[in-house]
């Protein structure tokens, strides 16, 4: 079995039930374990400022699902939630990206694990430090330690 972090996020067409739609989603695939996931948070776009706050949460689960089978599926179900892709970093009803697959390194055309910003964002470390407190990080600081390097003021959870 994989180990897998996900993150979530959406900032349109009610984005709590965006979120329990995909996680209810996720939880009835025979191929997916064990899943938790964080508490949700709000805050405002990292990105362009002109769209609404987004709401984020990170999942965590085993899996069969190989990371371009896992991928495809994110995306069916991204698709399924009508995401619309307008512009990079835009707004977005559904956004699911792989954070972290086992303890592997991929750099595919398709899929970049860890995911490349995930460092840089509260809404993805609080969530982290939620569901697995005391986590190495690959900076090797645990996610307490990272978060307090993070300006998290405009994250409130929900
Ligand atoms: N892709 C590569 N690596 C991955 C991965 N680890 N997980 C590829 C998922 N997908 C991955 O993604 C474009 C392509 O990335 C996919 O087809 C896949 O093959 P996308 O989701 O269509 O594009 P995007 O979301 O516009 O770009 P990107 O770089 O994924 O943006 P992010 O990082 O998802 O950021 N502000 C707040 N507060 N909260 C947010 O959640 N999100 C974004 C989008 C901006 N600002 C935000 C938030
Ligand atoms: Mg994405």
């Amino acid at each position: 079995m994989n180990k897998v972090y996900i993150g979530l996020g959406s900032n349109l067409n009610n984005p709590v039930e965006q979120l329990e739609g995909a996680l209810n989603a996720l939880s009835n695939l025979p191929e997916i374990k064990e899943l938790t996931f964080s508490n949700f948070y709000s805050s405002k776009p990292v990105g362009p400022q002109d769209q609404p706050n987004f709401v984020n949460a990170v999942a965590l689960f085993s899996t069969t699902l190989t990371p371009i089978a896992l991928l495809d599926t994110l995306q069916s179900i991204e698709q399924a939630h009508n995401r619309i892709r307008e512009r990079h970093w835009g707004p977005r009803t559904l956004d699911l990206d792989i954070l972290l697959f086992n303890d592997e390194t991929l750099s595919l055309p398709r899929l970049t694990v860890p995911h490349p910003h995930m460092l840089e964002r509260g809404f993805v470390i609080q969530p982290l430090a939620d569901i697995t407190p005391g986590m190495l990080l690959s900076n090797d600081k645990t996610v307490e330690e990272h978060l307090h390097c993070l300006n998290t003021t405009d994250l409130v959870c929900l």
